[in-house]
């Protein structure tokens, strides 16, 4: 039965009473075991934030003002001035951390690359100069399309450095996405690479640069990195080599004293209908936020510690997570090339073993996975040393947090679940693992200094049940705007309900207050009338146990408005039957209520998913509805919908 208290607009069907306090061996050693944290913030949110900032950071000099807030136009530690890159580099030398790994790289064939913090010094100061020849100053746009080598991070940390914001495009984006990306911001270079290992072969990069750039005027240079040695185009004039670049440079470059407020890097998320939006990110504010999530929610003990966020640094993940936080806190990280199943189903089992991984940050579908291939692999390899997990991209789906925390943390280690965005820069939403007590599926609760509240159509707050996750208050890390629009990002984000900040999604508040994010709001079904989210169904679908994989969505439906289609991946020997389809409608009829059962379950192989890993749900759509396709350009593997609209065509409706 469907809970429906007053002002609720999204439903609220799945019940989940597992719970998961911090162990006490845990707790003895965690850095947050007390609530204190929150009881700061609480006290004086803008007073805690300025805490952070300057413990967490090295200033050049003092801000005079924490918060200028004009909704939705956000200024924090105003009058401040320092450098990223001194942040995340420099000063650990410094302090005499420079043979400290920085980075455990590994590529996809298995070469490998130790790069302490004195190393990356040298490597950030020469590229620095790199592109101080090319011409660049203070301001100007650089845009860095890479595989997952350890030059991605260097030229990141080289344009920080003398001030040059980056704007990282997704290694594997198309001619097209690069072209748009580039025009809307000016860049005036390019770094790239001839192209990265996947799935044990070379694919190719620059080909699609040479493309581009065709089309963008402003780009003077090209710099590429040699990674896999095939033949490349090089233009006269335009095309440079990293290495021959490199070993002209001068040594030595000092860091660029920046505003608080100075732009550190835009990055693009992709509307999907209109343009891309360029989300700026500033930098004292952002480097104060990230640092302090990443030291806070993962628990970071540096010294000790080997931290590794499984994801691509061109997705907002991997900026904060991967680059900025870890770096600026002084982590040792673990950077991994290629795919998970390259050259087997291990790999990432064999790398958290062989680095001694402590701390492992992934996704969703990751996990689901990792489920679908089974325990085995992880079984042959020897994760003790795991001592945090954290999820990050989409809603978890408790079955698959379950199996997560049973077959890869040994039932010992807390998880995580980060909800945030690519226009919040760094975490919003998550357990204090030392602290909170989880649920398998919550994200639970705003961190400290962090103002959420679900409202319902009108904007009022929703006390329990479902509705519309929103942000009270400014926070150092949020989005400066959209590059170059102001309007939109004022139309986009602050004005569907007055004085909040709506992020799009969908969320639940249980009896104890904690969170439960339901998906995108676009996605929400309407059946019949009742608001169903497609959280809730593809959780209940994969709790059971022949489904890997679930993705539903409403399609037009003549008698109940919409009807609910399921996408559905067999789990382990199980494979596709009616009798099976009949078995899961049945299953989430029972976990759910018999509203939420879907009309039509479709069995597949894959699900159409975007770089990061998040289901595509609006292509499903178009298929349920007959319709020639949207826009494709995000999609990981193109083919995959083409396989789904002949498995669709192929499957009976039934009632
Ligand atoms: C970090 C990232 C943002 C969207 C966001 C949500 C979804 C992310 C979670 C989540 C439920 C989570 N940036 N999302 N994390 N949903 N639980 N822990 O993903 O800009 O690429 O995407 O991702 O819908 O609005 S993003």
């Amino acid at each position: 039965m469907a809970n429906e208290p007053q002002g609720a607009t999204i439903e609220d069907y799945l019940l989940e009473e597992r719970r998961f306090p911090p162990s006490e061996a845990f707790k003895a050693q965690t850095l947050a075991a007390s609530p204190f944290l929150y009881d700061d913030a609480d006290q004086d949110w803008q007073g805690f934030w300025a805490k952070q900032a300057g413990e967490l950071l090295d200033w050049d000099s003092e801000w005079h003002t924490i918060l200028e807030w004009d909704l939705p136009f956000a200024k924090w530690f105003v009058g401040g001035t320092l450098n990223a890159c001194h942040n995340a580099v420099d000063r650990h030398v410094l302090a005499g951390r420079g043979d400290k790994v920085a980075y455990h790289w590994e590529g996809e064939p298995g070469d490998t690359r130790t790069i302490t913090y004195s190393d990356l010094l040298v490597e950030v100061q020469r590229f620095a100069n790199v592109l101080k020849g090319l011409g660049i100053v203070k301001g100007d746009r650089i845009c860095i399309y890479m595989p997952m080598v350890p030059e991605l991070p260097i030229a990141m940390l080289a344009c920080a450095r003398i001030g040059a914001p980056h704007s990282v495009v997704f290694g594997g984006f198309s001619p097209d996405s690069l072209i748009d990306r580039i025009n809307d911001a000016e860049c005036k270079v390019v770094i790239t690479a001839d192209g990265g290992y996947r799935r044990g072969a070379p694919s190719m990069l620059k080909p699609n640069v040479d493309m581009a750039l065709a089309s963008t005027p402003t780009i003077e240079h090209v710099v590429v990195v040699q990674r896999v040695d095939e033949p490349v185009e090089m233009v006269d004039g335009r095309d440079r080599w990293w290495h021959d670049l490199m070993e002209a440079a001068e040594p030595e470059c000092p860091c660029e004293p920046m505003d608080s407020e100075d732009l550190l890097y835009l990055l693009y998320t992709s509307g999907t209908t209109a343009k891309p939006k360029g989300i700026m990110h500033t930098t004292g504010g952002y480097l104060t936020q990230v640092a302090f999530t990443h030291k806070y929610v993962f628990d970071l003990h540096p010294d000790t510690d080997v931290y590794w966020c499984a994801a691509d640094i061109g997705w907002v993940t991997g900026h904060s997570y991967i680059v900025y936080g870890p770096l600026t806190n002084g982590a040792t990280s673990v950077i991994y090339e290629g795919v998970p199943d390259a050259p087997a189903r291990d790999r990432l089992w064999d790398i958290a073993e062989r680095y001694g991984v402590t701390i492992l940050y992934t996704a969703p579908t990751a996990i689901r996975t990792f489920r679908k291939w089974g325990t085995t692999e992880p079984a042959a390899h020897d994760l003790s040393k795991l001592r945090l997990l954290g999820s990050v991209g989409e809603p978890i789906n408790p079955e698959a947090w379950m199996w997560y925390q049973e077959h890869i943390g040994g039932g010992r280690c807390p998880i995580v679940d980060t909800w945030w965005q690519t226009e919040t820069g760094a975490i919003m939403i998550s357990p204090l693992p030392g602290a909170t007590t989880t649920k398998p599926g919550s994200a639970t609760f705003p961190l400290p200094g962090i103002g959420a509240e679900v409202v319902d159509d009108a904007g009022n707050p929703v006390e329990r049940g479902g509705g519309y996750l929103t942000l009270t208050r400014p926070w150092p890390s949020m989005l400066r705007g959209i590059y170059g629009d102001p309007e939109r990002y004022r139309e986009t984000y602050w004005s569907r309900f007055e004085g909040r900040y709506f992020a799009g999604d969908g969320c639940k508040v249980d009896d104890e207050g904690y969170l439960w994010l339901l998906g995108r709001v676009d996605d929400v079904m309407n059946v019949s009338g009742h608001r169903i989210s497609t959280t809730e169904v593809e959780s209940a679908l994969v709790d059971h146990p022949a489904v890997a994989e679930a993705a539903v969505v409403g399609a037009n439906d003549a008698v109940t408005g919409q009807a609910i289609m399921a996408y559905v991946i067999p789990r382990g020997t199980h494979t596709a039957s009616t009798e099976l389809g009949e078995e899961v409608r049945q299953h989430v009829a029972t976990k759910l209520g018999p509203i939420a059962r879907p009309k039509t379950v479709i069995f597949t192989d894959e699900l159409p998913k975007t770089r990061s890993g998040k289901i595509m749900r609006r292509l499903l759509r178009d298929v349920a509805e007959g319709r020639a396709l949207g826009d494709t350009t995000t999609l990981a593997d193109p083919g995959v919908v083409e396989e789904i609209k002949r498995r669709a065509s192929e499957s009976p409706t039934e009632d």
